[in-house]
């Protein structure tokens, strides 16, 4: 079959295999190695050391594997229409849409995985490896080469009619495409609502996150103690942030339908932040399974529901974090004594007081002691 004929084939199984977009990238060097390069150098990538990796296969995907040409890429939306953006404040924290539903990386795999089996099927000579977000691999400047969006300024790929509500996967073939989706044209002109819009500065320039100061990377992908300076920074974001997405033009009214795995879950929706930080381990395996935030684990997201609760000041939480103090995990009462801290008042400062007298480890001592200062 010619190379033409064949991309268009794949293209259209990816559709039938429930993929909201696909297109074909041929491979080769990345446009942007220097860029990303330099973005490594300055240390904007913060603690995401597999980033400093397998640079080789990242920046000429070529190198993946012994004749690896094209890549099959795929987008599928998330955002289901009538989701609420917002839940309202007190004693809910926000969570990134993306994070609302099943995992992804989950669902989007086992299409992707049953799509390489038809192909393989019907083209035996064909070698395939897919990727869901984890492999050593560019994925928005693959999926912009295979036409599916173009980069916006906040770094997302962007889409004229599906905004940026869509992640990313592919399949690496070695079989020689042609490519198949029209690029789409730099779509945000003189906007820079994005850059504005970032409470942290996390977007100094367009093209530029620097994961330090990003609310999502702190809330998903940093393990441990967030430094004082992170605390104040989530705001009220429990998992993942969204402000430079909602803020895009283009992802207003952009709703395009989502499968319905990424609605919302129930089990997960009615959790309040005080809920969370009493989660027993079972029940926390319950409720969670399937979902993309177990990436944060449990002792993260305990560790975020009590900075948000410290966040919000909301004084109704000085009893839970209270109790908070005598949790098991160490990251969890240091964070729930800065929350009282926070919150200030003589409940929480005699709080703080006793559990200072009973508290061993240096760390969260430490945490204690700042807190007592700052009531
Ligand atoms: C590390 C990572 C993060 C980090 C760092 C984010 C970042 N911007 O790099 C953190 C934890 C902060 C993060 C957050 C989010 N992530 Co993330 N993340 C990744 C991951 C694993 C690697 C990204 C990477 O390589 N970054 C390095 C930077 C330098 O590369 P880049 O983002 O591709 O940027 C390119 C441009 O900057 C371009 N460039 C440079 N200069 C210039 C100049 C011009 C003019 C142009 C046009 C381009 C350009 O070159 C770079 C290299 O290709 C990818 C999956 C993957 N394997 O690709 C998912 C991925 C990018 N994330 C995704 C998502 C959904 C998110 C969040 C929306 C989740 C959330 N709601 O909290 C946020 C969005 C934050 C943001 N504005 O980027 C999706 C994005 C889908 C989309 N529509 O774009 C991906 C593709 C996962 C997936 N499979 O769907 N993420």
């Amino acid at each position: 079959m010619a190379a033409t004929d064949l991309a268009r084939t794949l293209v259209s199984w990816a559709v039938e295999e429930g993929f909201d977009r696909a297109g074909i990238a041929p491979l080769r060097p990345s446009d942007y190695a220097e860029a990303f390069l330099a973005w490594l150098e300055r240390g904007e990538h913060a603690n995401l050391g597999y980033l400093e990796r397998r640079s080789e296969e990242r920046l000429d995907p070529r190198n993946l594997f012994e004749g690896a040409a094209s890549a099959l890429c795929v987008a599928q939306q998330y955002h289901p229409a009538g989701a609420d953006p917002d839940p309202p404040d007190g004693m809910l924290g926000k969570v990134a849409r993306y994070a609302r539903g099943s995992d992804y990386h989950d669902t989007m795999k086992a299409r992707l995985l049953r799509l390489a089996d038809r192909i393989r099927e019907a083209y035996p000579e064909a070698l395939t490896r897919a990727y869901v977000d984890t492999g050593p691999v560019l994925e928005r400047e693959l999926a912009a080469r295979a036409g599916i969006g173009s980069f916006g300024k906040n770094t997302n790929l962007l889409h004229p009619e599906a905004g940026s509500w869509f992640f990313l996967g592919e399949i690496f073939l070695n079989l020689e495409l042609a490519p198949e989706g029209a690029a789409i044209a730099e779509l945000c002109g003189s906007c820079t609502r994005c850059l504005e819009a970032c409470p942290t500065g996390a977007l100094p320039a367009p093209y530029r996150l620097d994961a330090n100061r990003c609310i999502s990377y702190w809330t998903i992908e940093h393990r441990g103690w967030l430094p004082e300076e992170a605390r104040s920074m989530i705001g009220d974001w429990l998992f993942g942030c969204d402000i430079c997405q909602e803020v895009c033009p283009l992802n207003d009214g952009a709703y395009v339908p989502a499968a319905a795995e990424f609605a919302p879950d129930d089990r997960r929706a009615a959790l309040t932040l005080a809920d969370l930080l009493e989660l027993s381990r079972d029940d926390y395996v319950e409720a969670f399974r399937g979902s993309p935030m177990k990436r944060a684990k449990l002792e993260g997201l305990q560790r975020n529901a009590a900075v948000v609760l410290g966040n919000l000041g909301n004084r109704e939480a000085i009893p839970v974090l209270k109790r908070a103090l005598t949790h098991p995990e160490s990251v969890v009462r240091g964070h729930a004594a800065w929350a009282l801290g926070r919150l200030g008042g003589p409940e929480s400062k005699l709080a703080l007081v006793e559990a200072l007298a009973a508290e061993s480890d240096g760390r969260v001592r430490c945490d204690i002691e700042a807190a007592i200062v700052a009531v």
